[in-house]
């Protein structure tokens, strides 16, 4: 009741009648005002006129489902949320739950205390400063192909931002950068049998509106966020269903037809590393070598320093700067 009642708020620019809410909803006023205080706890700012009814001032600045749906442009990503104020990882939970629901169901949070990378390692999220969710996937296909999924959620960011006027690199395989800083991490985890895959979970965090004092003194040198490089506040919501728009675009061809032309092609577009000298790290140890370009399949072609061309799968590599980040 609460969120019909806000939908109907959010369509109506004047005052609408206590009456007509109960009349079209068949509630009664008790109920009425009790689903009215529920918004006002969430921050939904509603002011109340005897005789004239409710009206919706302004809406917090939330990733609920309500919130971000005039942003979704999807067919099943999205179509449900299971939200929190705050959770230990949105990627824990949604594999927690990805054998009970549907493909696209997704995980958001406002904060994670757990916030989880690659290998182990911690993602930095704090509350309504950033966007933290996960996505569940249950592509038809061999496990092998599931690196390509990263891609797909790298490239889908990559051109959410560009769409809201914030140029960005793709740091293959995982990464988004500004300016050689990270503002975006996508954890992509599998659970499958030896040649069938039960479910993908796709993790994505992304810095929003962290001021730079707002970033942890251990990451500085390499984490930034939209608002420090676009010096403008950005609006989560609608970033958070673009990406989500986007990531479905690209991903129902390649799930349906295996086409993943179109995502090799803005990571090679928009790559922060092509060109560059990197280390290619692989746990303790690293070579050496220049990225020459990324293949069809996915793959970074480097040329190492012994003069060999080699085509690196993301697995657990990760890629670095010579100098620096990146
Ligand atoms: C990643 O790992 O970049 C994957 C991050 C995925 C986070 C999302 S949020 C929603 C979902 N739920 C989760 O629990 N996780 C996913 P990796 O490439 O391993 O990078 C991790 C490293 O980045 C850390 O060791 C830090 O050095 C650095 N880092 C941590 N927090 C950061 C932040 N907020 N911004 C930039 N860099 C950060």
């Amino acid at each position: 009741m609460r969120n019909k009642i806000l939908e109907l708020l959010k369509e109506s620019e004047d005052f609408v009648s206590g009456e007509s809410i109960s009349k079209k909803f068949g509630v009664t006023r008790a109920a009425i005002w009790k689903a009215i205080n529920s918004l006002k706890d969430d921050g939904y700012e509603i002011e109340s006129i005897p005789r004239k009814g409710y009206k919706l001032v302004s809406s917090p600045d939330i990733l609920t489902y309500e919130e971000i749906k005039e942003y979704l442009d999807t067919r099943f990503i999205g179509n449900k949320i299971y939200y929190y104020d705050s959770i230990d990882s949105t990627n824990k939970m949604a594999k927690d739950i990805a054998f009970e629901e549907k493909e696209g169901v997704i995980v958001v949070a406002e904060e994670q205390t757990k916030g989880r990378g690659r290998l182990g390692r911690t993602w930095e999220s704090p509350k309504k400063k950033g966007i933290y969710f996960s996505v569940i996937l249950k592509p038809q296909m061999t496990p092998m192909k599931v690196a390509k999924l990263t891609l797909i959620g790298a490239a889908a960011v990559c051109l959410s931002l560009k769409e809201m006027g914030i140029e960005s690199k793709i740091k293959w395989p995982n990464d988004i950068v500004i300016n050689g800083k990270k503002v975006c991490g996508i954890l992509t985890e599998m659970n499958s049998e030896l040649n069938m895959i039960n479910y993908v979970i796709i993790g994505i965090g992304v810095n929003v509106n962290l001021e730079e004092s707002e970033i942890p003194e251990d990451i500085k040198h390499k984490a930034t966020s939209l608002k420090i490089e676009a010096k403008n506040r950005i609006d989560r919501k609608k970033l958070l269903g673009t990406i989500l728009s986007k990531f479905e675009e690209l991903y129902i061809p390649f799930r349906d037809e295996e086409n993943i032309s179109r995502t090799i092609e803005i990571c090679r577009n928009s790559s922060a590393v092509i060109g560059k000298e990197i280390k290619v790290m692989n746990g303790s140890t690293y070579k050496l070598g220049r990225a020459l370009d990324i293949n069809e399949a996915g793959e970074l072609i480097v040329e190492f320093e012994d003069g060999n061309i080699e085509n690196v799968f993301s697995g657990e590599i990760s890629i670095r700067g010579v100098e620096g980040y990146i």
